[in-house]
């Protein structure tokens, strides 16, 4: 018999977990930088416990909203190229739905993080419990079901014993690069607290390596063949080459070969933006100089990337009817998109394989010099909309220059909705890899402030500039008083275009009237005249409205020094946006409708929708 020790669910998983190492760089750590946690009823007295016992080896943070608490822990994971995670957890019902969102957000960018909701009685024997929704039909079902379909692994423990071969998977997927995502662990709230005898063993300190899986031999020929015949190659860079850390191995491919780079969102940051073959943002949100590249490739190497709207232009942006797209992702579900020669590995050891095979091949000279003539008038055209403004409200774009002349491409910039996501893809000039932070996979409102909190728990030496539109910091802002509270600074500089901006600008050019998105053009008795510096010095926050752009920019040079998170609100202008680069995304306009500016609307998106590929 194998020693045992006694021990509550709840007691095992957090042991459990305290003891799972990871390491980076040669230094042993934990692999869970902490847990997130909001106690109530179904947590405080099980998980509660437990957690306070390992609170050394094992940290425990206090948020004041479960959305926000699990953002912060995905944006950690982020942060940390998925090496490192969180856990969040929470009290039944409201407590445990407020996170389904966020775990939506993170299954959409493929992030590990390990929810643990409270959940039900699983001996029934006090039903209806406080907080319990009950279903007419279905005795097993309870609100945590709902975690389901957004996670990579659901289960839910109903008996003390469950949770070890529940634990041992969760491990496997929140480790698996492929597979990675939430963890969802729902713990019925007696089994929390009642006792088993567990083994001592399964409690042994286990460290974890990321898994690099090197490409197949046949799909390595079929990549290396396609290249080798390639006039105009191309390659997306999405979030995956960040994930493996692969920016040094693609640096050296592209350079050796003379391939053009462009960046999903996600990807953003995977070269620096001044790399002489970075033809930085593709897509929707993208450079005139990807773009034009974009639309004549013949091969497109997409490297870890889902190939979602933004990146393909709805469809429509890869023009070239001949081209071939290899997917190189470790995750085959994404490398086999669009009838792609599939490459299935890791982005570094796939490129490095690539590399090595067509070791002499170049792309023809007149593609590589023409994309970096491509390079230079956007960057010229990028100078002349990001430079500064007397305007009272100056547009996004030039809030963007303010920020980065006042903070350089050293600071990590984060930002997840509104109209900064478009404009920044295109103009921030990002610096080392992972310094572009973008949530742009589920684009959450209400992701920005507490992402920001979990990317300077993963980067505490950094500055973290979070860039915000009034709206999402309208929806989730309460994060700003733990920042406070842990000493963790955030830089947060917050555009007030009194609305939202992008959807009413989108509404507009959709043929809609001005309704419902600005302030102004929403039902009100009294308009609106929110004092955002105010708002936020309340939570603790050192805080200023700023005049102007040169006013913004001392502000921000100030702002370094502070010891504390600095919000920072500007006016601006909701009507503006950069027409440069970009390209036509599918939103579908109404068929029938009294409104002419509508039918115009139509007419012109039948005409745009021809352009797809549908097929291919
Ligand atoms: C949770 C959530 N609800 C709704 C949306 C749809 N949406 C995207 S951007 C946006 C407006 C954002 O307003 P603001 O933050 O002020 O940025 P702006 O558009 O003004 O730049 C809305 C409603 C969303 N992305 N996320
Ligand atoms: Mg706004």
């Amino acid at each position: 018999m194998s020693k045992t020790i006694r021990l509550t669910m709840a007691q095992a998983l957090t042991r459990f977990l305290s003891r799972q190492m990871t390491e980076i760089d040669g230094k042993k750590m934990p692999i869970f930088g902490g847990v997130w946690a909001i106690f109530g009823h179904g947590n405080v007295a099980g998980i509660g416990e437990a957690l306070y016992q390992v609170r050394n080896e094992l940290p425990t943070f206090r948020a004041h909203n479960e959305q926000a608490m699990a953002h912060a822990a995905i944006a950690y994971a982020k942060a940390n190229f998925r090496s490192r995670f969180m856990a969040a957890t929470s009290s039944i019902g409201p407590g445990a739905l407020n996170m389904v969102t966020a775990a939506a957000l993170a299954h959409v960018n493929r992030l590990p993080v390990l929810f643990l909701p409270g959940d039900v009685f699983a001996n029934r024997i006090p039903d209806p419990v406080l907080q319990q929704a009950e279903d007419f039909s279905d005795g097993t079902a309870t609100v945590n079901d709902c975690f389901r379909p957004v996670s990579r692994y659901f289960d839910r423990i109903t008996r003390p014993e469950q949770i070890i071969p529940a634990l041992s998977r969760a491990m496997q997927v929140l480790t698996d690069p492929a597979d990675c995502g939430p963890v969802t662990l729902s713990l019925c709230q007696d089994v929390q607290a009642e006792a088993y005898d567990y083994p001592e063993s399964f409690f042994a300190e286990r460290v974890w390596h990321q898994r690099r899986p090197r490409p197949d031999r046949h799909e390595l020929a079929a990549a290396v063949a396609a290249l080798k015949g390639a006039k105009k190659p191309l390659i997306i860079a999405g979030g995956g080459v960040l994930y493996s850390q692969a920016s040094y191995e693609l640096a050296k491919f592209a350079g050796g070969a003379g391939v053009p780079v462009c960046e999903t969102q996600g990807g953003k940051s995977s070269l620096p933006d001044d790399h002489p073959l970075n033809m930085a943002a593709v897509g929707v949100t993208g450079t005139s100089a990807a773009n034009r590249l974009a639309e004549e490739a013949d091969v497109v190497l997409a490297i870890g990337t889902r190939l979602q709207d933004f990146t393909t232009g709805s469809w429509a942006l890869f023009k070239n009817s001949g081209k071939t797209i290899i997917g190189l992702n470790v995750q085959p579900f994404d490398a086999g998109k669009h009838r792609a020669l599939p490459l299935v590995a890791d982005a570094a050891e796939g490129l490095a394989e690539l590399g090595a095979a067509l070791k002499g091949w170049k792309a023809p000279a007149a593609w590589t010099d023409n994309a970096a003539k491509g390079k230079e008038a956007w960057q010229a055209d990028a100078a002349k909309v990001t430079a500064s403004t007397n305007a009272a409200s100056p547009s996004d774009a030039q809030v963007i220059g303010a920020v980065q002349r006042a903070m350089g491409s050293g600071v990590t910039l984060l930002h997840a909705a509104g109209g900064l996501p478009g404009e920044l893809h295109k103009l921030w000039q990002a610096g080392a890899p992972g310094s572009y932070h973008a949530e742009y996979g589920f684009s959450t409102m209400g992701y920005e402030i507490a992402g920001g909190l979990g990317t300077k728990m993963a980067k505490p030496g950094e500055e973290v500039v979070v860039m915000i539109g009034d709206g999402s910091y309208l929806m989730l802002n309460s994060e700003i008083a733990t920042s406070v509270m842990l000493g963790l600074k955030l830089t947060i500089v917050l555009l007030d275009n009194r609305g939202y901006g992008c959807i009413n600008r989108l509404q507009m050019a959709t043929g809609g009237a001005n309704f419902n998105n600005l302030l102004k053009d929403s039902r009100h008795e009294i308009l609106p005249d929110i004092d955002f510096a105010a708002h936020a010095a309340s939570m603790g926050a050192i805080s200023e409205k700023v005049p102007s752009i040169a006013g913004l920019e001392n502000a921000l040079r100030k702002a370094k020094t502070n010891d504390r998170t600095t919000v920072l609100v500007i006016d601006t202008d909701p009507l503006v946006s950069t027409d440069a680069g970009g390209h036509w995304w599918d939103v579908a306009v109404p068929e029938v409708s009294a409104r002419p500016q509508v039918n115009a609307a139509r007419k012109a998106y039948d005409e745009k929708r021809q352009m797809q590929s549908v097929g291919d």
